[in-house]
């Protein structure tokens, strides 16, 4: 059976750019958001999010007539649900509010012959045990009236236009027709292999993706801590290791953010509580990195002292501050009292959530008695350090991302503590040895 109309619930980080890309594919696009924000900016034809060629790509699909926005969903050959999954913070586990919202919306415009998409990342288990039962109150059956399937998105923020075409993605089946009836929806822009399998598979696949990496930047943040304790430099120690031909150990930093790596492993303890030891310990290592942040800073300087943090992001290139680890650092560090002056470019003024006030970099650095860099956003990078030199007042830098020219700052001043490197203080014992020596 051909699709040409699909409707799209969710208008977010993966919605907006998947709903034009089929547009531009030739596909007419009903993309259902229920927020006023991104309504009135997509009808303005403006992307509601930053993203590397995003406003080029919405523009494009949005004069080609093909793309619309609504608040409500109407009638289509195929739906794609692409809503957010959040955790609980209560019990972390997911808050599978906006997927069973979603599938209720769908339920009055079914139609016998109807594919149904979810693209959420959600616990394994969810299409069969809690999608398709509700989809079933339509009087339709799944796999036999309707076709279902999971075909989680893979795409890496900051890179989504070109890994939403190049990368292979799944087509999890409720059945084997219906794997194959959603890959065939794919194939209209990916240019990468659809492997077809199904449902619960797929979930536990894109799952174990993000697990994979939260475990192995737990190991880096670990062998950082460790480099620390013991007077190493990790990022050399790392350079050194992954000459191995079968290593590759990530990059260390102030913890892992961002709505899915920080949050998909809790979907796998969720599915198996007593069977998760190593990537609870994981997600515990990476959630502690900002205390350890900050731990640092307080080796630097003491509260009340105005401190620049540079990055409030998850990550470089990215607006999302989602979950974000430089955020948590930002609140910690007002908890503990110091002066704390926010700056990212990435991030639009107004944002809500954010603990200090967010300024333009002079502003955030004049008379600050340290600075930490929290994202490697290039901006960040490629400072001016002679305008820093003039503005900085306490000359202290940590670098939380090996991302700065230590050489450059240490020139104009500045003491440059890393994060990862034995420079910071070591544990009394071993001082004590040191001095007797
Ligand atoms: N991070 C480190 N060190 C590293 C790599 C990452 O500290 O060496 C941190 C980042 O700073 C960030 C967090 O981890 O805070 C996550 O960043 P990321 O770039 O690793 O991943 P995301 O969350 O932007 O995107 C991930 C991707 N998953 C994998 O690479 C397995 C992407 O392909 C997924 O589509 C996406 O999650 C998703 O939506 O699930």
């Amino acid at each position: 059976m051909s699709t040409n109309s699909i409707c799209l619930l969710g208008l977010g980080y993966i919605g907006l750019p998947t709903g034009s890309m089929f547009a531009l594919a030739g596909k007419t696009v009903i993309g259902v958001d229920p927020s006023p924000r991104v309504q009135a900016a997509l009808s303005s034809g403006v992307a509601s999010i930053d993203e590397p060629e995003l406003q080029t790509l919405v523009t494009a699909a949005i004069n080609s007539g093909r793309l619309r926005v609504q608040t409500r969903p109407e009638l289509a050959d195929a739906f794609i649900i692409a809503v957010p999954t959040p955790l609980d913070p209560t019990t972390n586990r997911a808050d599978l509010s906006f997927v069973k919202q979603a599938a209720w919306d769908i339920v009055p415009v079914l139609r016998r012959g109807n594919l149904v998409v979810l693209e959420s990342t959600v616990p394994p288990g969810t299409t069969r045990d809690v999608l398709a039962p509700i989809l079933a109150e339509s009087g339709l059956m799944p796999g036999r009236d309707i076709c279902l399937a999971h075909c989680p998105e893979r795409v890496l923020p900051g890179r989504i236009l070109v890994e939403l075409e190049q990368n292979d993605r799944l087509a999890g089946g409720f059945t084997p027709a219906c794997a194959e009836r959603a890959a065939d929806l794919y194939q209209a822009f990916v240019k990468g292999a659809i492997m077809r399998t199904d449902a619960t598979t797929a979930e536990m696949v894109k799952v174990m993706e993000n697990t994979f990496r939260d475990v192995n930047v737990a190991l880096a943040n670990e062998f950082a801590l460790i480099a620390e304790r013991i007077g190493v430099d990790v990022w050399e120690a790392i350079r050194l290791a992954n000459h191995h031909p079968r290593v590759n150990v990530l990059r260390p930093g102030p913890g892992v953010g961002g709505h899915c790596i920080a949050v998909d492993p809790w979907f796998l303890v969720e599915s198996a509580p007593e069977g998760t030891r190593l990537i609870r310990a994981a997600r515990e290592v990476n959630d502690a990195m900002p205390e350890h942040v900050v731990g640092r800073l307080a080796a630097l300087v003491s509260p009340p002292a105005p401190i620049a943090l540079l990055g409030v992001t998850y990550k470089a290139e990215v607006d999302d501050v989602r979950e974000s680890p430089a955020l948590r650092v930002a609140e910690l560090a007002v908890e503990r009292g110091y002066a704390v002056r926010l700056c990212d470019p990435h991030v639009k003024p107004g944002t809500p959530g954010l603990p200090a006030p967010l300024l333009p970099l002079e502003q955030a650095l004049r008379d600050a008695e340290a600075v930490v860099l929290l994202v490697d956003h290039r901006a960040f990078q490629e400072v001016d350090v002679d305008l820093a030199a003039a503005l900085v007042s306490g000359k202290r830098v940590l670098d939380a991302r090996n991302a700065l020219d230590r050489a450059r700052w240490q020139a104009h001043g500045f003491e440059v503590s890393l994060l990862g490197s034995g420079d910071s203080p070591r544990p009394a014992g071993r001082r004590t040895e040191r001095a007797r020596a």
